[in-house]
């Protein structure tokens, strides 16, 4: 049904899943609790401000809003949720 996980997964599908599918770049891959788990450890503020701003970190760089600056904060940050509830 209709909901804030579906409204995630379909921001995350549109302009997330060409790097975090298969983890090009650097990016952390879907479902990777090896690579999330210290992400998710800094809290959904940080990681909702390094999707939004994009940030530069060890294995590569995050583009703001992965590139699709037509995206709102509350949508970026519904596809965070939906992320990290994969990398839990
Ligand atoms: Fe990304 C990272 C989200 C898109 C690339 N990302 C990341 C993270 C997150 C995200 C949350 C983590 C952070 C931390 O750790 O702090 N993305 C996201 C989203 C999206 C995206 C939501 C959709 C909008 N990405 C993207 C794209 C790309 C990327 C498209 C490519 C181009 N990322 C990335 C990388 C990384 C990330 C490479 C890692 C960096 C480092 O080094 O850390």
């Amino acid at each position: 049904g209709a909901g804030p996980d579906n409204a995630g997964m379909s921001v995350y599908m549109k302009a997330c899943a060409a790097c975090h599918g298969a983890g090009v770049a650097g990016a952390p891959r879907l479902g990777d609790k090896a690579d999330w788990g210290l992400r998710i450890q800094q809290g959904m503020n940080v990681l909702y401000q390094h999707a939004i701003q994009g940030y530069t970190g060890k294995k590569g760089v995050m583009p703001p809003k992965g590139g699709f600056a037509n995206l709102s904060d509350a949508e970026v940050r519904q596809a965070v949720d939906y992320m990290v509830a994969q990398g839990r």
